[in-house]
């Protein structure tokens, strides 16, 4: 018979995430995939077709590629000092005196070149890959002048290419208030408006703009004006939104169409109401809460009873989440925020595809999806969320070929 497919994946069990809730397993079965598209899923028994190479799982469990959707993993330097000082005490005032904070990582990640940048971002992703990673977001946010910014973005891309994971880049100027524009808040937003957006859209650099939308950050106001100049050079946009206190991040990121907005702790009903109206994915980030040792959860049932699509992200940076486990992620998801294991992983596949804007392309194993594959050695997918730190990743396909 002449081959119909390119590769056979069988003898598996799938977790198809087919439907909006629940694993969708399909025990004993088989995938096949034509190129970078997943062509037929289904029993083993019933393929009755041939393909040019087949690889039996003996068993094994088939998930869709991991979905990492906020990370700020490009950056020099190190914060560990101020973990420090945080464990003994210290407030966010006292760290930032002492050289601390977003700008410490600022002035390291400016100081170091393209090229360390990209080896620093590629280790990294290594790790998220290694956890069963297929598809990473990559902020920008510790450059904050355009030279600095764009080279962010660019290492991102390049580390993608070097640890076979697939790379969006998100844009986000609006991170922190640089030490040359203090008491200029106005000029820095027009750096920001009218010359990091512009180049990036213009070299293709940034899929989405973000901000950081916080008592401690930038104003709803200012948070418009980015997504306003963002919209007009064709950019989708996303938020870290209400994570220190409700400032309306919510509603505002709904307002304008907003991928996502993340972190979401202090969102009330009336934002929650929007996004859902809006299509706008929550993004929960339990890294942060987690090493910020918070107490406000988000509001989790009220998103499940609202309809707000829930995805799930490791938020690595190496202030608030140096996070690099997406096992230990859903497993956090699942014990500080109450979600089930089945609702962890759907938020770092289909949701977080859907957080990206690319829910139609990947995040399941259903025909016509890409064909982006992680391949686990359990005994049920349950324990993706509750064996944490062991090596359950055995392999990863990424376009219908295997990476690792
Ligand atoms: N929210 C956060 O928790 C991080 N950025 C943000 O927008 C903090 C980043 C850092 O501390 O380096
Ligand atoms: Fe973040």
């Amino acid at each position: 018979m002449t081959p119909t497919w390119d590769r056979l994946w069988t003898n598996a069990n799938l977790v198809t995430l087919r439907g909006e809730e629940g694993w969708g397993v399909v025990e004993r079965g088989a995938i096949a995939v034509s190129g970078d598209r997943i062509g037929w899923v289904g029993p083993m028994d019933a393929f009755e077709d041939a393909a040019e190479e087949t690889i039996d799982l003996g068993g094994l469990w088939v998930t869709p590629g991991l979905i990492d959707c906020h990370t700020h993993l490009v950056y020099a330097g190190d914060r560990s000092r101020e973990f420090e000082m945080k464990l003994g005490g210290a407030k966010y005032e006292d760290i930032a005196r002492a050289g601390g904070g977003i700008l410490s990582t600022v002035k390291a990640t400016r100081a170091a070149s393209e090229a360390q940048l990209t080896e620093l971002a590629a280790r990294r992703l290594e790790c998220l890959a290694d956890d069963g990673a297929t598809t990473v977001e990559v902020k920008s946010g510790y450059g904050l002048d355009l030279e600095n910014e764009l080279k962010q973005l660019r290492a991102a891309r390049a580390a993608g290419a070097l640890a076979n994971v697939r790379v969006t880049t998100t844009l986000l100027g609006a991170h922190a208030l640089p030490p040359e524009y203090a008491g200029d808040r106005a000029g820095y937003l027009n750096l920001v408006c009218d010359e990091m957006i512009p180049t990036a859209a213009a070299e293709g650099l940034a899929d989405a703009v973000d901000a950081f939308c916080e008592t401690i950050a930038f104003t709803p106001a200012e948070t418009a004006r980015v997504f306003e100049a963002a919209t007009r050079h064709g950019l989708r946009v996303k938020l870290h939104a209400d994570q220190l206190a409700d400032t309306g991040g919510a509603s505002l990121a709904a307002a304008h169409g907003a991928l996502s907005a993340d972190h979401l702790e202090y969102t009330g009903e009336a934002g929650l109401k929007a996004m859902a109206a809006a299509g706008t994915v929550a993004v929960l980030l339990p890294g942060a809460f987690y090493m910020l040792r918070e107490t406000r959860k988000p509001p989790v049932e009220a998103m499940q009873r609202l309809g707000v699509t829930m995805a799930l992200a490791s938020d690595h940076n190496p202030g608030t989440s140096p996070l690099l486990s997406l096992t230990l992620t859903m497993n956090l998801a699942c014990v500080l925020f109450g979600l089930t294991p089945a609702e962890a992983l759907r938020g770092l596949t289909v949701n977080g595809a859907r957080a990206l804007g690319v829910g139609e392309d990947r995040g399941r194993l259903a025909v016509g999806q890409r064909a982006d594959l992680a391949i686990w050695d359990i005994g049920g997918p349950a324990e993706l969320c509750y064996r944490v730190g062991e090596r359950l990743c055995v392999g990863r396909v990424l376009d219908g070929e295997p990476v690792s």
